[in-house]
């Protein structure tokens, strides 16, 4: 079965998504594990792979990704070929559509001439670098990917909720790109917002948990690590609470 096949049938989604295009799922609660959640990799595969490590996680675990796997760090076909492989090898991983994502899949569609000039740019080094075939594999993978998750009383989103207008949960292209939003819990029928996209210091996620925030952010700045209490990479375990941050510790620097 071709990978584009392989992806349509992939069990780990459920059957009936919430949105009929696919854009938006509900995921049962495990019926043991962990729910964790990690914020934007953005080609960072050795933090990545140092807080999967962290995190200890099991096939019991569920884990969302909260989008932005890619652009920005050193490694992001390889974050790619991480998620992917994770997804094979039966992790119960859901990873969501981030801003880009969406840049990737609109400029790889729009032509050769658009594509060349994405693959020369300095964040995108590492997709110059690899074969058109294992381009085609991301391509397949992110267009399965939504918008937005439900689990339990959270929602799980890449940038957030535009609930200025009627029908927030049907807004997709906001969910990819606010960059702030006010929290509705009747808008939303959800008790808290787990997303990621806007950057915030790692002393301001700590305390958003402590406080019980009803929005939170788990995007650490993690290629951004020359600003001061940036350049972590974030998990939060959803039922305790518990905060896992590590340091970017790329052997490469960010573009
Ligand atoms: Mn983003």
């Amino acid at each position: 079965m071709g990978f584009k096949k392989a992806m349509k049938a992939w069990n780990g989604l459920p059957k009936n998504p919430i949105d009929k295009k696919g854009r938006a799922y509900e995921i049962p609660l495990p019926e043991s594990g962990r729910r964790w959640a990690i914020g934007d990799i953005h080609g960072s595969l050795e933090s990545f792979l140092t807080l999967l490590d962290r995190i200890e996680l099991s096939k019991q675990d569920q884990l969302f990704l909260l989008g932005d796997l890619i652009n920005r760090g050193p490694y992001s076909a390889l974050v790619m070929d991480k998620v992917i492989s994770l997804w094979e090898e039966g992790y119960q991983v859901y990873p969501l559509l981030g801003n880009h994502e969406e840049i990737f899949l609109s400029t790889y569609h729009a032509g050769a001439g658009e594509w060349k000039s994405f693959l020369n740019r300095q964040c995108a080094l590492q997709f110059a670098q690899v074969s058109t075939k294992r381009i085609a594999k991301y391509v397949a993978f992110m267009e399965v990917l939504p918008h937005y998750y439900r689990s339990g009383d959270d929602l799980l989103v890449h940038a957030g909720f535009n609930t200025a207008c009627e029908k927030p949960l049907k807004k997709w292209k906001s969910m990819n790109w606010i960059r702030s939003f006010v929290f509705d819990e009747t808008a939303l029928g959800a008790k808290r917002v787990i997303h990621g996209h806007v950057p915030v210091s790692r002393k301001t996620i700590v305390k958003a948990i402590k406080t019980n925030q009803n929005s939170l952010s788990l995007d650490s700045a993690c290629v951004r690590s020359q600003i001061p209490y940036y350049g972590m990479l974030t998990a939060l375990e959803l039922n305790s609470g518990q905060c896992i941050q590590v340091k970017n510790c790329d052997t490469q620097l960010a573009q």
